[in-house]
């Protein structure tokens, strides 16, 4: 086995062709098993095997600064960085995270995992090392390359990263791996054209006859032969996306084979002389080597483990779910529904929606900005849009909520899938921000559903309104609770109690509450439970709340200027208002921290928002005892063995 013998990028350099393609295929057989095994991004790392390879045994990370843009395909990358052992607790608890990492290893430099900013970060590198003349050809040895696929191209700040390093002549080196895919096939007219250009054969072999022919000529070089060289210009302005960069003032070469470690390599040590930003085109093929993933154009972008039912165990529906079928009926009965999504069509239910309703489903690329405001065009235009967001991605779109939907009133319905507590994808993918942001605009009510029954009753009362409306559910399901649904705008009284503490709980976390109830038998007596299903709050269910000594207020959003400081400060205003004692209050929620990546539940556990965590916060509370400060839930460093 090679791949054993690989701690360090330095253990490339000396090997050879074979060895590559030996090692290339150990990479695949390794990623293959252990994915299968712990779940994550498949298809996009089995198809940057080479890519890495090359670009590993051309650069010198870490004194070369990779930035892998989005950064669900840097597997191969951890594994070529001594972080090979990590995979067997690949995004679990103390075990490597599913994205780049500083804290793991300093060839990682960036894990925001939001698509579409590494072009920003290398423009920000490349600045930083010129100024302490480190960068190459400004008085250091240093590179900045940023990988970034054709999809995180649809994304609004990778053009503005593209234009503002053309125009300020940035040097670095941008590698655009275009697998003509993101989650489902790209969708830009770039993208097309990158295509047209994969297989446009005359293109292909006129290039490589010019390419040749220039290798012969003294002088010119190895920088004409990579296409550095406008002499096979001609044969390019044929096609657009040499047109496209070169107009920005950035260069461009390709396409190349990015299955082709050589021809890579050639390319990039090319790439690396320019004093300017240049883009190498690779061609990429998502799910190389394992066939379900190369012929899947959807599923196995990011493999998930099949969950473990018994054959005759009915599988409960989730919130998802409910989702889909309502807005199909829906859209069934109403034909100004219309569905807007970033390039995430499947993971957010709107494949049945596409199928069905071609001309009323628009993917618009990685692009949340982009689609918050359009769709307040649509609904400008008498459409009723659904943008459906996953919760974490609509932080993107703030502003377009705020002053494209919001200042205008619009009747826009967001969906925010995968709200709360995510859980392996880590800190950048919990969807905690939602109802904190969707609270600060004007004229927006939100729905919390507290189990996906609730989902038909809310979607059919936010498409019924005429101002903008969010939807916010978790993947993972609420544990059962009575079973009833609530209507309208109003929350519902779940149970009643003596007087002593009433709860306000939101969505999912309504169930937990419940089952804490359950946990403390007779004292539950002394506690009323609302479902609050609607921000802003019902007012009776405020009105109600002050009749009591003390709240408690449950989110799975951020305790600090949430769902729960909303409230609290309905109930002050309304006390003062109607001249009452004001309760004593207590806001539960998330931790003001970067959650690190851990099972949901668990990670829920450790916060204090299971239903034990929140029977224990219920008892102190009504035994006035002082709120527990919980310390910080903390990730171990990874374990390397
Ligand atoms: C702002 C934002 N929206 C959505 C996503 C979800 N997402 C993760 S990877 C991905 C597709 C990326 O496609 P591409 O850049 O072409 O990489 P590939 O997986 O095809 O190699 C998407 C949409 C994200 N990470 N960030």
């Amino acid at each position: 086995m090679i791949l054993q013998s690989i701690e360090t990028p330095a253990d490339l350099k000396g090997l050879s062709s074979d060895d590559l393609e030996t090692l290339s295929g150990e990479i695949r057989e390794f990623i293959i098993n252990s994915v299968t095994k712990t779940g994550g991004h498949l298809g996009s790392n089995l198809g940057v095997v080479e890519l890495t390879l090359a670009l590993h045994r051309v650069f010198d990370s870490p004194n070369d600064i990779l930035l892998w843009d989005t950064g669900h395909q840097a597997y191969v990358h951890k594994l070529l960085t001594g972080r090979r052992y990590g995979f067997k607790q690949l995004r679990q608890r103390g075990g490597i995270s599913g994205y780049p990492n500083r804290s793991e290893s300093e060839h990682d430099w960036i894990e925001s995992s939001h698509a579409s900013t590494a072009l920003s970060y290398a423009h920000g590198l490349s600045v930083a090392l010129q100024h302490r003349h480190e960068l190459a050809g400004h008085g250091g040895n240093r590179h900045v390359v940023a990988i970034v696929g054709d999809g995180s191209l649809t994304g609004g700040m990778a053009y503005e990263a593209l234009n503002n390093l053309g125009h300020s002549e940035q040097r670095c080196v941008i590698v655009l791996n275009d697998n003509g895919r993101s989650y489902a096939p790209t969708i830009s007219k770039l993208s097309e054209s990158l295509t047209t250009l994969r297989l446009n054969r005359t293109y292909v072999s006129t290039r490589e006859r010019l390419r040749q022919w220039l290798r012969r000529i003294p002088l010119v070089g190895r920088l004409a032969y990579v296409g550095v060289h406008g002499v096979t210009s001609v044969v390019r302005e044929l096609v657009t996306p040499h047109t496209f960069f070169e107009n920005l003032g950035v260069r461009y070469v390709g396409p190349i084979d990015g299955h082709n470690i050589a021809a890579m390599e050639t390319a990039f040590e090319s790439a690396a002389t320019w004093d300017g930003p240049i883009v190498v085109h690779v061609l990429t093929e998502k799910g190389r080597g394992y066939a379900p993933a190369v012929s899947d154009n959807l599923k196995l972008h990011d493999y998930k483990i099949p969950a473990n039912y018994e054959d005759d165990e009915v599988v409960p529906t989730s919130y998802a779910e409910a989702f889909s079928k309502t807005l199909l009926e829906l859209a069934e009965q109403d034909d100004r529904i219309v569905a807007l999504t970033a390039a995430m069509a499947g993971p957010t239910g709107l494949l049945q929606f596409q199928q069905k309703f071609p001309d009323r489903f628009f993917d618009v690329g990685i692009a949340e900005q982009h689609e918050m405001t359009a769709a307040a065009g649509m609904a400008m235009g008498g459409l009723r849009p659904v943008v459906c967001v996953y919760s974490t991605f609509f932080a993107r779109a703030f502003d377009q909520a705020n002053l494209d939907v919001g200042l205008l009133n619009l009747p826009v319905v967001m969906i925010f899938d995968r709200a709360g507590i995510t859980g392996d994808d880590g800190p950048s993918h919990h969807g905690i921000l939602d109802m904190a942001l969707c609270l600060a605009i004007p004229n927006m009510t939100i729905f919390a559903p507290s189990s996906p029954d609730e989902v038909r009753a809310m979607l059919t009362t936010a498409l019924s309104m005429t101002t903008p409306t969010a939807l916010r559910f978790p993947k993972t399901l609420p544990t059962p609770m009575d079973g009833l649904v609530g209507s309208g705008l109003k929350a519902r009284q779940v149970s009643r109690g003596d007087g002593s503490l009433c709860v306000l709980a939101v969505g999912k976390m309504t169930s937990h509450a419940y089952a804490a109830l359950q946990l403390l038998g007779d004292e539950s007596t002394k506690i009323t439970l609302y479902d609050v299903r609607v921000l802003p709050p019902d007012p009776l269910m405020i009105d109600d709340a002050l009749s009591h000594d003390r709240v408690v207020t449950v989110e799975d959003g951020t305790r600090h200027g949430g769902a729960g400081a909303f409230m609290v400060s309905c109930l002050r205003s309304r006390a003062q208002e109607l001249g009452r004692p004001f309760p004593v209050t207590r806001i539960l929620g998330v931790p003001r921290a970067y959650l690190e990546h851990h099972k949901p539940d668990e990670l829920l556990a450790e916060i204090g928002l299971d239903p034990a965590g929140l029977a224990a916060a219920f008892r102190r509370s009504l035994n006035d005892e002082p709120e527990f400060v919980r310390p910080l839930p903390e990730a171990p460093r990874p374990i390397y063995y």
